[in-house]
């Protein structure tokens, strides 16, 4: 089984997502939040890029049926139900509701695999979980990073890192199964977890904890503290 790591989504090619189980990061916050609402009761999660098109999903809908989130730098997008808070997104005010989500880089990640016929939701909470579920798919894994601003960003990365490193207990990797960025993402991984890599020094994440989300950081760097593994298909994330 071969992995391989995407550090910025869109530059992927067609046939790289081809006979490939794709698997989504951006740990920092927009799939930590999407695995949040499904937890937390949601219905479906419905991403989309534009802002705009999220309020006339949420017009149609009304707001008997959905809840609108999202956020643009980190900051709430005014007029919006919700940010992008993990903890906003376990609150009652998602059960039994449609989640329309649109973030600065998440939902683009989201939106530039949708051809893939397989996408699964990675986050630091679910690393071991959605492992699991790639590796027993028996395809080729392809972790798409958002990044943040078109840059690769060290938190998705190690996360990345920390989603191979839990393939290992699924399936046989052998010498030469991942690529160079796949094992430079292991290798962050290994420095976070050994605490000789400070991710609290990292551009999004110090970013975040300058705007005061300290706790969603924390919470978003927590491992294994879900099972549930989301899946993209039709333009819609569902448990
Ligand atoms: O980029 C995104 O999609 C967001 O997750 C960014 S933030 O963590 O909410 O700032
Ligand atoms: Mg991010």
């Amino acid at each position: 089984m071969k992995i391989d790591v995407l550090p910025v989504f869109g530059k992927q090619t067609d046939n790289q997502l081809q006979d490939t189980t794709v698997v989504v990061v951006d740990v920092l916050r927009a799939t930590t939040s999407i695995i949040c609402a499904l937890n937390g009761g949601a219905i479906k999660v419905v991403p989309t890029v534009d802002a705009g098109d999220a309020v006339a999903l949420a017009s149609r809908l009304g707001s008997r049926e959905c809840v609108l989130g999202g956020e643009r730098g980190g900051i709430k997008i005014s007029g919006f139900d919700i940010g992008n808070s993990p903890k906003e997104y376990l609150s009652r005010t998602v059960k039994n509701k449609t989640v329309i989500i649109s973030t600065t880089n998440g939902t683009g990640a989201l939106h530039s695999v949708k051809s893939a016929e397989k996408i699964l939701i990675g986050a630091m909470i679910n690393r071991t979980a959605v492992a699991k579920a790639a590796s027993c798919e028996g395809h080729d894994i392809l972790i798409v990073c958002a990044g943040t601003d078109g840059q690769p960003s060290a938190d998705d990365l190690c996360t990345a890192g920390a989603i191979i490193d839990a393939v290992r207990g699924y399936a046989t990797i052998r010498p030469g199964d991942l690529s160079d960025m796949a094992l430079i993402c292991e290798a962050l991984y290994n420095g976070w977890k050994e605490e000789r890599f400070d991710i609290s020094k990292t551009f999004h994440y110090s970013r975040l904890t300058g705007l005061g989300f300290d706790e969603d950081v924390k919470f978003c760097f927590t491992p294994d503290t879900t099972e549930t593994v989301p899946q993209y298909r039709d333009g819609v994330i569902i448990k």
